[in-house]
């Protein structure tokens, strides 16, 4: 079972992950907790340099180290321990790319689903859960917490762009994607997606 969150910077994705885990692991399941990028020592080597201030990064390489990072990561991490029975929790995955590079930097998504689809041999999430807040609150919630990165520092109509872009990709696929209200507490999200990842445990008989 693969459980994937995405979201704009600051949408509450590494808090909602973190609660989930938790409440999971309390109720004895075997739990993977990963992220993109990142998630393999290559990848989280490769993340630095990647979201690092100061290059002018272009769209098609910037999208071909996203790439590389998550052949690795399904080969070293995912796959593994989805063929081990064990519930991977991923922050970002494939939806990201459609998002940022696809929507945000222009790429032709034809070129994004054919790399995807050869990086992470056909595995598909089985739930992604979206966290929706706007870019000013997302932005202001980072702004408050740490310093920007590279990505996170583009202007704001990039990401409202980005929040555009996830809200289409949950339309088109809405059996798989589950949006929830990012601007409520974090307490109250918690128990909405508490309540729907029990109920979609339960239908895959987990
Ligand atoms: N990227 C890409 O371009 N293409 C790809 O294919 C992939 C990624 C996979 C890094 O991602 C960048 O990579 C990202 C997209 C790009 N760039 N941008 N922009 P990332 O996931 O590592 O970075 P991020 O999006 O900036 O995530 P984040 O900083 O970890 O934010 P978050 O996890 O969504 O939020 P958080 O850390 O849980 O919360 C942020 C703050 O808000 C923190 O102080 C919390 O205490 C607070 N918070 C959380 N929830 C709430 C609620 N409900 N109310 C109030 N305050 C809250």
């Amino acid at each position: 079972m693969l459980i994937t969150f995405e979201g704009i910077e600051g949408s509450g994705k590494t808090t909602q992950i973190a609660l989930l885990a938790d409440h999971l692991k309390k109720k004895g399941r075997s739990i993977i907790q990963t992220r993109e990028p990142g998630g393999t020592g290559f990848g989280e080597a490769l993340r630095s340099v990647l979201l690092k201030k100061g290059f002018n990064v272009f769209p098609l390489p910037e999208l071909l180290v996203f790439m590389a990072m998550r052949a690795q990561h399904i080969e070293e991490v995912i796959l593994p321990a989805l063929q081990d029975g064990s519930i991977v929790i991923c922050d970002r995955f494939v939806d990201a790319t459609y998002a940022y590079q696809g929507y945000g930097r222009k790429i032709d998504l034809g070129v994004i689903e054919t790399l995807n689809r050869l990086v992470t041999r056909g595995i598909r999430p089985n739930l992604t859960i979206l966290l929706n807040v706007s870019a000013e609150r997302g932005l202001k919630r980072k702004a408050a917490s740490a310093q920007m990165d590279r990505i996170e520092e583009e202007d704001i109509s990039f990401h409202q762009k980005i929040k555009k872009a996830y809200e289409k990709l949950a339309r088109e696929d809405p059996k798989r994607f589950f949006v929830v209200d990012g601007a409520l507490k974090a307490d109250a999200i918690h128990q909405i997606i508490r309540e729907k990842v029990n109920n979609v445990l339960k239908s895959y008989g987990i």
